[in-house]
């Protein structure tokens, strides 16, 4: 079209909700158009993309989502921690089979995102609406949630497709009103590990979340990259996060010190490895 002027934006945003309302089934719907049968337990964060285009009378927007998928168990907080930074929009998941998951996203992941000073446009969504026989409850539960958070609701379903691009689709508009673009690449935030770690009783769960923070932190480059290498690793082990075990982690951090040799070199390599089984030890 002559004269229409077409701009790039780029927009991270953060999928948060308990473990198995569907944040993965979501974004694999809007990305791909394609459904799972099937619970693929996210290993830290991965993010996806999609492009969108919105025009608004003579201007036309080019954006682009950094969709970040999230672990959903809250013993990961540093993962989370990290995650949240720089998020400039929020969906936020919860299953309509289970009144627990909604409770949960007021009483732990709105306080979390506040905690972390994340106050972006946001929406909340109750997924597996096409499994009518078993919900709990409905739109007015949510509503009453997103009220609170200034935001409107959803009834959504990854199985379907039904209201999933809408979503993704109201909430780009909303960030088009706000703030710049994020950077291409974004670093890995920093965070003490040690202190973190040192702070309560350690699970295996929390020392895992140390572990692969510790790891990204050390990669040096970008978030993606080097979550990507920590999530191969953990494939290759055959690591369970909803339920690992002592053997897993140490393979684990075998397999992370064999990166990090070629990465770091042998000292460092050496000393991350031995720090890790001292934290595994410990649990
Ligand atoms: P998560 O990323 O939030 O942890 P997943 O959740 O996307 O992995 O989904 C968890 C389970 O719910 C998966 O099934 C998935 O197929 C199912 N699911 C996700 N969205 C929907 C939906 O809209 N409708 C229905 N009927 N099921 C959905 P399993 O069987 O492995 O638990
Ligand atoms: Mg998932």
């Amino acid at each position: 079209m002559a004269g229409v002027q077409t701009r790039e934006v780029r927009k991270k945003v953060v999928l948060l909700g308990d473990h198995a309302v569907g944040k993965t089934s979501c974004i694999k719907r809007f990305v791909t158009d394609t459904f799972d049968d099937k619970y693929i337990a996210t290993l830290g964060t991965k993010i996806s993309r999609k492009t969108m285009q919105i025009t608004h009378q003579a201007s036309a927007t080019m954006l682009e989502l950094m969709i970040w998928d999230v672990i959903g168990q809250r013993d990961f907080e540093m993962i989370l921690s990290s995650a949240f930074r720089g998020a400039q929009g929020a969906l936020l998941v919860c299953d309509l089979t289970r009144k627990q998951t909604l409770e949960s996203l007021r009483e732990y992941w709105m306080a979390k995102m506040y905690s972390e000073g994340l106050e972006v446009p946001m929406m909340v969504i109750g997924n597996k609406a096409d499994l009518v026989d078993k919900r709990e409850y409905g739109l007015d539960e949510i509503n009453e949630l997103a009220l609170e958070l200034g935001s409107e609701g959803f009834l959504t379903s990854a199985k379907t497709g039904e209201n999933i691009e809408k979503v993704f689709e109201m909430l780009g508009g909303r960030l088009l009103g706000t703030g710049v673009s994020t950077p291409a690449r974004q670093k890995v935030p920093r965070i003490a590990v040690e202190q973190k770690l040192s702070s309560g009783r350690p699970t295996l769960s929390k020392v895992l979340d140390a572990i692969i923070t510790d790891f990204c932190q050390g990669m040096g480059r970008d978030a993606e990259y080097a979550m990507a290498i920590a999530r191969q690793q953990a494939k290759a082990v055959n690591l369970d996060i909803n339920n690992p075990t002592k053997t897993h982690a140490m393979a684990l951090v075998n397999k992370l010190m064999k990166v990090e040799l070629g990465a770091l070199g042998q000292a460092e390599a050496m000393r991350k490895l031995e720090k890790r089984k001292n934290w595994i030890h410990q649990v």
